[in-house]
């Protein structure tokens, strides 16, 4: 069975340097094709992995070739030496496609969180405070009320722009886009009855005094679901079994995960999380929380590499709290000239937008951009615009600027932020 292998990819590599060949007109080795001289079929000489035992028929994986990790961000190790985990990225710039597998979300966490390990059928929300029926419900119960499923990003407010990043995990990798069901908070609410003087609330995961968000009513009213699963199944450990909420197109550590409590109250609390952003003061909380318009080329950034000239395909992801990408450019001049890019399927609200953009690269030095406008008419902003709202501060609350990536004369990507 095994010897069979090389001949297959043999036939495989020959028929696609052939159709490359014909629809290119191709004389170099067509897209993606290393030149026929190293004959050598890589991993063949690694362990063979058997995707036919009983284990990976029952619960499946992935190729062991394939190797993309999730990374520590901000060069703090998770887990470090006392067990807490700290924020962890996504290796975007391997994406393909809008959805995050579940194993690659981003992992975020306030100030460092044991992920623990909750029994679904101890598990207990709590809604009170300014209701007229304070609520208890089991994940059973919950589960027994209408339903959304809905695809949304996550995004912490530490992602942003600086020219110390090298690549898209450091700058962009605490983003991640799944599809969340669960039920609105809005269907308990009313179940709950909100008083008149309930303005805000509080919600709570199981930290203790970590893991507590501050929301307007207004938010809670129009869109946070109270989700229990992820991409089809159960929320996973880290993303917060079994129960969190998913506060669409805000900030993220306002969807409080292992959520077991969300108390109704008359004013903006600040809680440990309020105080860590420096919000003392409501309006600026409720200003602050929506993410801009944003946008990142996944392919090619920094630290991948362009193995020759010609045709590339440039891909990307686009996202805004204001709603719907409506629209994605591409600059390959460093934001002298821009294109419109192509928007991969249908873009939903609050999540995160697939686009491309067919380029030639001719081997001379390059800056690629991209720029988002959403469905309300906001424009993803460049680092000097937002140099000049902010001065020299730099950026309170979200920075959604633009990231340009330089591509160098030898076919290296680098962050081009100087
Ligand atoms: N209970 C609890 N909820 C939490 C956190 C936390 O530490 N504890 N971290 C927040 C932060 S800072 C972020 S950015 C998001 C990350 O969600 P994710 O880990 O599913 O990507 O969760 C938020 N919810
Ligand atoms: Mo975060």
């Amino acid at each position: 069975m095994g010897s069979k292998q090389p001949d297959r990819r043999a036939f495989l590599k020959r028929g696609a340097a052939l159709a490359g060949g014909l629809s290119l007109g191709a004389v170099e080795p067509a897209i993606g094709q290393t030149p026929a001289s190293g004959q050598s079929v890589e991993g063949q000489s690694q362990e063979a992995q058997d995707y036919s035992s009983d284990e990976l028929i029952a619960y499946g994986q992935r190729s062991h070739h394939v190797t993309s990790v999730r990374e520590p961000v901000n060069g703090r190790p998770s887990p470090d030496e006392f067990g807490l985990v700290f924020h962890v990225g996504t290796p975007l710039g391997d994406q393909m496609g809008a959805i995050t597998p579940s194993a690659l979300h981003y992992v975020g966490t306030t100030r460092g969180s044991f992920v623990p390990d909750i029994d679904p059928a101890e598990h207990r929300l709590m809604i009170h405070g300014l209701v007229d029926r304070e609520l208890i419900f089991t994940m059973d119960e919950l589960k027994r009320f209408p339903s959304v499923t809905r695809l949304h990003f996550i995004e912490c407010a530490g992602n942003r722009t600086s020219s110390r990043h090298r690549t898209i995990v450091d700058s962009h990798g605490m983003t991640s886009c799944a599809e969340w069901t669960g039920v609105l908070l809005r269907t308990l609410l009313e179940e709950a009855g909100v008083q008149d003087e309930g303005t805000w609330i509080v919600a709570e995961g199981v930290e203790e005094v970590k893991g507590a968000s501050s929301l307007p009513m207004a938010k809670a009213m129009d869109d946070i679901l109270v989700a229990y699963a992820m991409n089809g199944e159960p929320i996973r450990p880290q993303q917060g079994f079994p129960l969190r909420i998913v506060v669409p197109g805000f900030e993220g550590i306002l969807s409080v995960k292992w959520l077991r409590r969300i108390k109704v109250v008359d004013r903006f609390y600040m809680t440990y999380n309020d105080y860590g952003h420096l919000r003392q003061d409501s309006d600026d909380a409720a200003l602050s929380y929506q993410i801009g318009p944003k946008s990142v080329i996944t392919f090619p950034s920094g630290g991948q590499e362009l193995t020759g000239t010609g045709f590339y395909e440039v891909r990307g992801l686009a996202w805004s709290g204001g709603g719907v990408v409506s629209r994605v450019e591409v600059s390959t001049d460093g934001g002298e000239s821009w294109m419109d890019a192509d928007i991969r399927g249908t873009p939903q609200r609050m999540a995160h937008t697939a686009f491309s953009f067919n380029w030639t690269w001719d081997g001379s030095e390059a800056v690629l951009m991209s720029r988002c406008t959403d469905e309300i008419g906001q424009v993803q902003p460049s680092r000097e615009q937002v140099a000049e709202f902010w001065g020299r501060s730099g950026v309170k609350g979200q920075d959604n600027s633009i990231q340009p990536w330089r591509i160098e004369r030898d076919g290296s990507v680098h962050n081009a932020i100087t």
